[in-house]
């Protein structure tokens, strides 16, 4: 894959900043808009088996070559990577209480790993960039999923690598389960009336090979190229009165609007799961990493497009540059003729939902986090500092502000937080719901609400980071560790992971995760403490 150093957006925003935006040209980002003459490629099912009663997946992060007509010529195949296959991954599926594994193998030629987006799980299960697997190896995180059921993914975050590795191909969903998932009146025939849709943008050079830029220009690669599960211009056939829609930003750095022109939508759920209710909306804003549930309605034997609209990115100083100008289809849907009935959205609580649910006055914590141009509270990412520590079974507040007119997002490990407010006032529906990532408009102060239950570690922290992955890349990112009550682990020089810090401390993180992984199959998967009780309400 190339790396393409031109300057053009950054310049174009420098200049047009200058001259106070008088002149501003529509956009610099465009995308193109092909024919939706594709059918969609919907990830197939991961395989499991279950031993000793751990549902037990592997993935195999590999090469190949792709297709991307008609974005590239007939027959061109383009050097991606993916898992189990040539682009993308197989989406894993598991339930509440369900023990899994995933015996990840890395047959690249260089260092990646998996990171489980939106998990809750041991740090040392994370797959963040302390569990590096190297070329050749295979590493076997295990853990029980303990959360609401949601729609989750997975994807590489080697350290300075993320974009490159994303970019390239390799990313997957993870759907979870529950008793209120199960029952719900949501459509729910995996790839039939339930579709995974990630979303994403691309270059291609000359040679229909993929180019990520290098220039440091904001925010980040925006590509000209638009595509749903790796298919430019695909359509899906509609059977079903209501399709489920699980959009997943997988992109780099292009936040979405996503939308109907000509009907609203049923927003479902969000980053961690299921909202109270269904919320009736135009479109939904998402960020990268950000997902989305939506239920559309069908009539027989219409068409319409799921299109990404100008997306409101709060201000930033030049949203023409920023992909804020830009509005394209991304995927058709094509009803049949006559369309199997399909429930009105509805569900109830889970049996989970008092022991899940988050309060405010609970919290005992607040932090604050600035993001800057490339830092988080003047820091850059340090593998062998610990920024945070935090207790186990706390409840705490970040407050987490960006403080600059470009955009960027947030993005918390092991955790879905709750936005409690964005500068005072309660958030919009959208972000109402569970979430692990967040759009940060330039110069609000969102408050998120997260508690710590389990899973301590005195060694290996989780990360905080922004999303947008040439961001992340270049160090937009700090880590914190989860605690015992009275540890003695504070933030500093973490002297066992300064040791390591470098291109090799991830080899030896994912060692030791080797052998916990194999421990903790058969011991009850690490450290946990009882559950705090939360009585209220
Ligand atoms: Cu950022």
């Amino acid at each position: 894959m190339r790396r393409r150093a031109t300057a053009a957006a950054l310049a174009a925003v420098t200049t047009l900043v200058a001259a106070g935006c008088s002149g501003v040209p529509g956009s610099v980002t465009p995308v193109d808009e092909p024919e939706f003459a594709q059918e969609l490629a919907v990830p197939p099912l991961a395989e499991s088996r279950v031993v000793d009663g751990v549902r037990t997946f592997s993935l195999t992060a590999q090469e190949g070559t792709t297709s991307f007509a008609p974005a590239t010529d007939a027959g061109t195949a383009t050097e991606t990577w993916g898992f189990d296959g040539a682009y993308l991954g197989p989406t894993l599926r598991a339930e509440r209480g369900e023990k899994v594994a995933v015996e990840v193998t890395n047959d690249l030629g260089e260092t990646t790993s998996v990171h489980w987006h939106g998990m809750h799980l041991p740090a040392a299960m994370d797959g963040g960039p302390h569990q590096a697997v190297e070329p050749g190896g295979t590493w076997r995180p295990a853990w029980t999923i303990d959360q609401p059921a949601a729609t989750l993914w997975y994807h590489p975050h080697p350290h300075g690598q993320t974009e490159e590795h994303v970019y390239r191909g390799l990313a997957g969903m993870f759907i979870l389960d529950d008793d209120a998932s199960r029952a719900a009146d949501l459509p729910s025939t995996y790839g039939v009336d339930d579709v995974p849709v990630v979303v994403q943008d691309k270059v291609f050079d000359d040679d229909g090979q993929l180019e990520l830029s290098d220039d440091g220009g904001e925010p980040g690669t925006l590509g000209g190229t638009v595509m749903t599960n790796g298919t430019v211009g695909a359509y899906q056939e509609v059977t079903t009165e209501r399709v489920r829609l699980r959009l997943l930003n997988g992109s780099t750095a292009r936040t979405y609007s996503l939308g109907f022109a000509d009907r609203q939508l049923d927003l479902v759920a969000t980053d961690g799961g299921l909202l109270d209710a269904p919320v009736r909306l135009d479109e939904v804003r998402l960020a990268p990493g950000e997902r989305a549930e939506v239920v559309v309605e069908m009539a027989p034997g219409e068409t319409t497009r799921l299109r990404s609209s100008e997306a409101d990115l709060g201000g930033v100083a030049a949203p023409f540059a920023m992909g804020g100008n830009d509005a394209f289809d991304v995927l058709e849907l094509r009803a049949a003729d006559e369309l199997a009935p399909s429930p009105e959205p509805a569900w109830g609580p889970s049996r989970h939902a008092a022991g899940d649910a988050l309060h405010e006055q609970d919290a005992s914590v607040t932090r604050t986090f600035d993001l800057d141009e490339r830092t988080i509270n003047g820091e850059r990412m340090d593998m062998g500092r610990i920024d945070e520590v935090a207790t186990a079974g706390a409840t705490e507040i970040w407050e987490v502000r960006n403080t600059i007119p470009m955009p960027h997002s947030f993005h918390v490990h092991d955790v879905q937080f709750r936005v409690l407010t964005i500068d005072g006032e309660a958030p919009p529906p959208e972000l109402a719901g569970p979430k692990d990532t967040v759009y940060l408009e330039p110069r609000r102060t969102y408050r998120l609400l997260m508690r710590f239950d389990d899973y301590t570690d005195d060694r290996l922290p989780y990360m905080y980071h922004c999303h947008m992955l040439l961001h992340e890349d270049e160090g937009m990112m700090g880590q914190f560790l989860v605690v015992e009550p009275g540890s003695d682990a504070a933030p500093g020089r973490a002297g066992h992971l300064a040791g390591h810090a470098g291109p090799d401390d991830g080899a030896d993180d994912g060692h030791a995760a080797h052998d916990a992984g194999a421990r903790q199959v058969g011991d009850g998967y690490g450290p946990r403490r009882a559950a705090p009780t939360h009585d209220h309400g």
